[in-house]
């Protein structure tokens, strides 16, 4: 049948437009007919989130249009290390062989503190280490992406991998922007102060868990996708594959 994109938002100390704290944000691709689970789930999720609880949420759902694109999802890996300088130098190590080099990978670990908080995702070239997104402080939002329940548990019991929507929805996300040929890697960590395992993704590399990428009791995270430009001539097509491509995962 039809699908929907239904998405999610929450903040504090008033929306945010009005300047409030964003908590917490979700997205699922929905049927009419699961569409009262899938608001439901978003729901929860917006309420329970350890940034504290919302004064503001937006649930809203649209119908798609566009066919919707079916994507494996990433490798996974999990790298356990003992601290997190270790953890840092692999993740440079990791950019590093995708062909990002010391100096825009220093740029980006300041951006990453810099931009913390912020909603979406920054975008940086990797030629030159600018911010290419025109977005401020909203960043840009991945949108329009899922992966069913019954599909994403055969996966996580295949792969001994937790079935915790956190790494869940990490990975749908990841999966999703490496999927794009503009997309040279991403780098993640959460602000949340007591999730310190983040991750570097690409195409080549898979989605690479590194269980300390900061320190515990830190807010400060964020999103970052290194974009090779020349790859991509028309930066406003690829935020528009981002946002609007809808994207389901199929193990
Ligand atoms: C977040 O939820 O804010 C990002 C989490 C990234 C790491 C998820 C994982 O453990 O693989």
């Amino acid at each position: 049948g039809k699908f929907y994109s239904v998405r999610m938002r929450a903040a504090k100390n008033g929306s945010h437009e009005q300047g409030g704290k964003h908590i917490s944000g979700g997205e699922k691709l929905s049927t009419l007919s699961h569409m009262k689970h899938a608001v439901n789930a978003l729901l929860e999720k917006g309420l329970t989130h350890s940034r504290g609880t919302p004064d503001f949420m937006q649930i809203q759902f649209d119908s798609l249009d566009e066919p919707i694109k079916l994507i494996k999802p990433l490798q996974i890996e999990t790298n356990e290390v003992e601290s997190v300088e270790i953890g840092q130098a692999l993740s440079w190590n990791l950019l590093e062989k995708v062909g990002i080099s010391r100096q825009i990978i220093e740029k980006a670990y300041t951006y990453m503190t810099q931009y913390s908080g912020i909603r979406g995702a920054i975008l940086i070239d990797i030629h030159l280490g600018e911010r290419i997104d025109y977005k401020n402080e909203k960043g840009v939002r991945v949108s329009r992406m899922d992966w069913m329940n019954t599909n994403f548990e055969k996966w996580a019991d295949y792969y001994k991998v937790p079935k915790n929507s956190r790494v869940k929805e990490a990975l749908v996300l990841a999966t999703k922007v490496c999927e794009h040929p503009a997309t040279v890697a991403e780098l993640c960590w959460s602000d949340d102060p007591e999730y310190i395992t983040g991750y570097v993704a690409s195409k080549k590399l898979g989605y690479q868990r590194i269980s300390k990428l900061k320190e515990y009791g830190d807010e400060r995270g964020c999103r970052i996708f290194f974009v090779d430009s020349s790859k991509d001539e028309d930066l406003n097509s690829y935020i528009q594959y981002l946002e609007k491509q809808p994207v389901i995962i199929q193990w």
